[in-house]
């Protein structure tokens, strides 16, 4: 079944120039950008777009560095997007959980700066997407 999800390449990602490898796994999966943007977040959207861990030590720093530099948003559709782009990503922690050949395992050390933001289930990417892009 088609659905959509929410992917963000974060400020790591964007500094690291990892943009074009991120879209590249995507259309190689079979995924396809339904819409796009470079966009610097505001504390605002960041706070919505993370509010299931407002209570977490971690969240403070969260905000800061996904407002620290530009991020590139996407919605990216196809079957099963969402498991689809969550395993692209490869798991949280890089090190850890992420194995290599996903983008985590492949180029991330840090938790936090784990590049690459995907929607977890489809409520979330309906509410993100709706954060994101309004009224697509
Ligand atoms: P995922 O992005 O794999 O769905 P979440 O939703 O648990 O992971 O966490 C959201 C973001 O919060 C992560 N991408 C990461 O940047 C940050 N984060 C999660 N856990 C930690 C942690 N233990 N320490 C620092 N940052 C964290």
């Amino acid at each position: 079944m088609s659905e959509r999800t929410l992917v963000l390449v974060k400020p790591d990602g964007v500094a690291r120039a990892l943009v074009g490898e991120v879209i590249s796994r995507i259309e190689r999966k079979g995924l396809t950008l339904a819409a796009l943007e470079l966009r610097t977040v505001s504390e605002e959207t960041a706070k919505a777009h993370y509010a299931e861990h407002v209570e977490r030590p971690f969240f403070p720093s969260l905000i800061e560095f996904i407002t620290s530099g530009p991020v590139v948003a996407m919605v990216v559709e196809g079957e099963r997007a969402i498991p689809a782009f969550r395993q692209l990503a490869g798991g949280t922690d890089p090190v850890e959980k992420a194995t290599p050949g996903t983008i985590r395992g492949d180029f991330g050390l840090e938790t936090q700066l784990n590049l690459v933001h995907g929607s977890d289930s489809p409520e979330s990417a309906e509410r993100e997407i709706g954060l994101w892009f309004p009224g697509l």
